[in-house]
């Protein structure tokens, strides 16, 4: 995956430097918007820019923004962006800063906006210190292919490379975790860098972009209008699929039976769901997204297999195992897909449909490449399929009932404890999968993407690839300030909670409707589990030995905070603490050491499945082969 950082890098960067951008020279830091008084007037801060107006480069990086069109950024003042700080200060009628209470959660915060918006999300952190705090965010956003832009103040220009007080390379630290990164050297080139930023953040396959910005080139001055349009000579991507290649992807489809379409976040990214939905209708293909695909298929359609994956369903699975067609959109072959590669749908042809040419070939060869956006490529095939009889693939179709029949998702209750699955399900039964939902990471993501029926792949915000704990408050943040009047949930571990707990400040403090719950198993569960299935159950360091009141942290921060314990209080209090207005911590104790299933482990081959000791064929848990 880390492929995809853009060819750009090879043609314009200074070699030396990390980081580049082709102009730049720059400026001064600055600070942050209060809360207006109440009863002042605020005064319109906007410009004229028709007349070219001479800037500092600190109102420079605000007006390129507000020409952006962003209206929200998430961050955290210090000595070298102060300079843009004190330029928000004075347009905070048109550009909101929100401050987080540590420079990843601004990052992810950036990342569950753009997720749920599909806009570019924004962060602003100081030098130092603070920019060292984004590199999760950055790697998260990368792997995932959300498109955020990061700005961070520098050292001035005349200190670089002395070791003066906070200053790190962050261009040079960033290299390899953003598509690209800029280091300004000269205050005309903060608008085209911007300009450009943006484009390179929302186009092709999104990503993270670093601008950074030296403390003199904030301060100094120049003649200010925001370029129109970016022209890059050696960044084009591709959108259409070639046509050739197309036509041979739907002569596959119509000729081979026993086809899977396996969607990724590439289709939520692309806007192409309705596509995937008519493709899948018209050739009768059974569907199973990735971990990042949620939501992209509803998983309540007849043809939804399910999601695919480490923890997937069986029937996902095995029916990549036993087809003889895999047409792929948007995802790419991860390894939680494909296990061991060399054993991975050996009998399958494969088709790829994915908008960044690294990815193509990159750990499993494919018959029938395509590199294009997902929606328009899907539109091509479209045309080629008229709208007939679909096919009917009997056949296949028995076989996926079976195993759906055989092995479906399934646990057994328990009435002395909570169980985890039963959890999910009543939030599931509670609200339909109709909220945004953030996670964090571990077995309760898990089970949130096996039970909570992802509505629309916006209101999915889980960290995929990096699998980043502490991703799920800050990303929740994000999507609750992204204008929706709907409660955001925030599904957490007792671990994962507690990488970003601060973050609570900056949900009471922006009287957020976020919902959190806390599946509190009092383990790094997931690691517990594999301790228990991989490491003979020799428990090492996993065991939460302190935890903190939850319910309490919630009410010092000024949130609400409830508990469940019992199965018979769960539904009353996810009810009540959905209903109760504003930031609601719920503390959900439940049974400690349930484990995820099925579960194929890492370094099987990807029919090498593991079921639950509930399911009837299967008790003792033993990977199965391939039949
Ligand atoms: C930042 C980070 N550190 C370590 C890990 C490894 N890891 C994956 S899941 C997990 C346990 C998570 O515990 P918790 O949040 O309580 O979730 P649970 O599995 O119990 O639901 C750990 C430590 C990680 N994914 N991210
Ligand atoms: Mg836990």
């Amino acid at each position: 995956m880390q492929g995809s950082r853009i060819v750009l890098d090879q043609l314009d960067k200074d070699a030396s430097a990390p980081s580049s951008a082709r102009r730049n020279q720059s400026s001064p830091p600055a600070r942050q918007n209060e809360p207006v008084a109440p009863g002042a007037t605020v005064q319109s801060s906007a410009l004229d820019l028709s007349t070219a107006p001479v800037l500092r480069g600190a109102r420079i990086v605000v007006e390129s923004l507000i020409q952006e069109g962003v209206d929200l950024i998430f961050g955290y003042p210090g000595g070298a962006i102060l300079h843009v700080y004190d330029e928000l200060y004075k347009v905070q009628d048109r550009l909101r800063h929100v401050l987080v209470r540590h420079e990843q959660g601004a990052v992810h915060a950036a990342e569950g906006y753009a997720q749920s918006t599909g806009k570019v999300g924004v962060a602003m952190v100081t030098s130092g210190p603070g920019a060292t705090n984004v590199v999760t965010g950055l790697q998260n956003a990368l792997m995932d292919s959300t498109p955020i832009v990061v700005i961070s103040g520098q050292v001035a220009t005349t200190l670089i490379g002395n070791d003066a007080f906070q200053e790190a390379d962050i261009v040079g630290i960033t290299r390899p975790c953003t598509k690209y990164n800029y280091l300004v050297k000269r205050v005309e080139d903060l608008a085209p860098t911007i300009k450009e930023a943006f484009y390179l953040a929302r186009s092709g396959r999104p990503g993270p972009v670093l601008i950074d910005i030296p403390k003199d080139i904030t301060a100094n001055t120049t003649a200010f209008s925001y370029p129109e349009k970016v022209e890059l000579a050696s960044y084009k991507p591709t959108i259409k699929g070639h046509p050739l290649q197309v036509k041979k992807a739907v002569d596959l489809i119509r000729q081979f039976d026993k086809a899977v379409l396996y969607i990724g976040g590439g289709v939520v990214t692309a806007g192409a769901e309705r596509e995937v939905m008519e493709l899948s209708r018209r050739m009768n293909l059974p569907v199973t997204p990735t971990l990042m695909g949620l939501g992209a298929f509803p998983p309540s359609d007849s043809r939804s297999l399910g999601m695919l994956g480490m923890h997937g369903t069986y029937t996902a699975n095995m029916a990549m195992a036993k087809a003889d067609l895999i047409i792929n959109i948007g995802a790419r072959f991860d390894d939680r897909v494909t296990g061991r590669v060399d054993k991975f749908a050996v009998n399958a042809k494969k088709i790829h449909v994915d908008i960044d040419p690294s990815s193509v070939n990159k750990t499993v060869m494919v018959d029938v490449p395509i590199v294009g956006d997902a929606k328009h490529v899907l539109q091509q095939m479209l045309e080629m399929l008229p709208d007939e009889k679909p096919p009917e693939r009997s056949a296949w179709w028995a076989e996926l009932r079976e195993m759906q029949r055989r092995y479906p998702l399934r646990y057994k209750d328990r009435t002395d404890c909570i169980m985890p699955q039963r959890f999910f399900e009543e939030l599931a039964s509670l609200t339909q999968g109709r909220y945004i939902c953030s996670t964090d990471v571990g077995q309760h993501q898990m089970w949130a993407a096996q039970y909570y029926p992802v509505a629309n792949g916006r209101n999915w915000l889980t960290s995929g690839g990096l699998g980043t704990m502490g991703y799920g408050l800050p990303a929740a943040v994000g999507a609750a300030l992204n204008g929706t009047k709907e409660p955001v949930l925030c599904v957490t571990g007792d671990g994962s909670f507690q990488m970003c707990i601060q973050e609570l400040a900056t949900c009471v403090q922006e009287n957020l409707n976020l919902k959190i719950l806390v599946m509190n198993n009092r383990f790094l569960g997931m690691v517990r589990q594999w301790q228990e299935l991989l490491y003979d159950r020799r428990y090492s360091e996993v065991g939460l030995k302190y935890f903190p009141d939850f319910v309490k942290i919630a009410e010092a921060y000024g949130a609400t905070g409830f508990r469940a314990e019992k199965p018979e209080e769960l539904r009353a209090v996810m009810e009540k603490g959905l209903n109760t207005p504003g930031t609601v911590l719920m503390d959900i104790i439940v049974h400690k050491e349930t484990n995820v299933f099925p579960m194929i482990p890492g370094g099987a081959a990807h029919y090498e499945i593991l079921l639950g000791p509930e399911d009837d064929e299967q008790k003792d848990a033993q990977p199965r082969e391939l039949a």
